[in-house]
């Protein structure tokens, strides 16, 4: 068994190595590093807390170029986490914000930290359910946080499962739109989005974008204010693959600024995320424990309307009893 706290520790002294290890070690499910980081967090509980920041928006919209861009124009100093989930992206997904990474890298090599960026990102693309993915994502923001990453940046592929799963666990959410997203429009007019607290209008570059953006900005106006903030202050115009684009200083401002959780927030939001790993090994364990067949059969039973679902659960549970959760549950 891995001493998880010292490679909590390490991570926290900024060993990119460290963060790496642990979230692996997250993602294969060992329980051990959970614990780890659950002393960590409840040993922090009520101090100062990161700013984590959700960017989802359709395919192409440019959410990775933001990540690497925001990470590039925040106001702050300190280290830049990321998390892309992406259930249907592949490894290509991961290469095409490496290209971004090194733009911004080149561009301002000054403000690269030592790893040649301040930046670090982690990929949960190809692995997993939606919902899964969302499991892990909750624990790897926390860790991110944990180990002083400020802000921590949620990457997700917009208006699926991974999202709702995650929408809690995040501070500000931001909607990635461009001047393509024509029906955008109609859909907030209708109602049928669901709301963002900011709206980034990305590809200030393209023709229309403006226009867009002001398109969004009045029908944005029709919410009145929200937290206090006007349509104004909600849309923001930038341009992701410009280091120096004005609009994303704005953007990055705005996030900078957001209202911080409470030390209390984040211990509820720790307790989902332990809640939903939890659950989802509870049940992951009964299904290795049944017996396949026997299960299956009992399924169509209760389709067929022989047996009643609730009495075909308490024979399946019935016949668990005495065996015990084993190591590797
Ligand atoms: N012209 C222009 N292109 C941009 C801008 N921002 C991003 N792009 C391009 O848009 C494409 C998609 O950008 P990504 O950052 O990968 O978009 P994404 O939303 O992360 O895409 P998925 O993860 O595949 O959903 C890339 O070719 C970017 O170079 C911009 O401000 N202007
Ligand atoms: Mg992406």
């Amino acid at each position: 068994v891995r001493d998880w706290d010292r490679v909590l520790v390490a991570a926290a002294d900024g060993s990119d190595a460290a963060v790496a290890r642990f979230l692996s070690a997250l993602e294969a499910r060992d329980w051990t590093a959970l614990a780890a980081l659950g002393r960590r967090v409840t040993a922090a509980g009520g101090q100062p807390v990161a700013t984590r920041i959700g960017l989802t928006g359709a395919a192409g919209a440019g959410k990775s170029s933001l990540v690497a861009a925001l990470s590039h124009a925040w106001p702050g100093d300190g280290r830049v986490g990321a998390v892309a989930i992406d259930p249907s992206s592949d490894l290509t997904g991961g290469a095409v914000l490496g290209d971004r990474c090194r733009l911004y890298a080149q561009v301002r090599p000054s403000e690269a930290g030592a790893g040649g960026s301040r930046l670090y990102l982690r990929s949960m693309a190809a692995r997993g359910s939606a919902s899964a993915l969302s499991r892990y994502a909750g624990a790897a923001v926390t860790l991110l946080e944990s180990v002083g990453f400020d802000p921590v940046l949620v990457e997700t592929a917009g208006a699926g499962q991974s999202d709702v799963g995650i929408r809690q666990e995040i501070d500000c959410l931001v909607l990635v739109l461009t001047p393509e997203s024509g029906d955008v429009i109609q859909m907030l007019k209708a109602g049928l989005m669901e709301h963002a607290d900011l709206y980034a209008v990305n590809k200030a570059d393209r023709d229309g974008a403006r226009q867009f953006a002001s398109q969004l900005r009045a029908v944005i106006a029709r919410q009145g204010t929200v937290n206090g903030r006007t349509a104004a202050q909600r849309v923001h115009l930038v341009q992701a693959t410009d280091p120096d684009d004005p609009g994303l200083r704005g953007l990055a401002a705005a996030l900078f600024d957001w209202p911080p959780a409470t030390g209390a927030d984040r211990q509820q939001a720790w307790l989902r995320v332990v809640g939903r790993l939890a659950e989802s090994s509870l049940i992951e364990h009964l299904r290795r424990r049944l017996d396949g067949q026997d299960w299956a059969r009992a399924v169509d039973q209760c389709a067929a309307g022989e047996v009643q679902l609730d009495h075909a659960v308490d024979r399946a549970l019935g016949g668990l009893v005495g065996q015990t959760v084993g190591a590797a549950g």
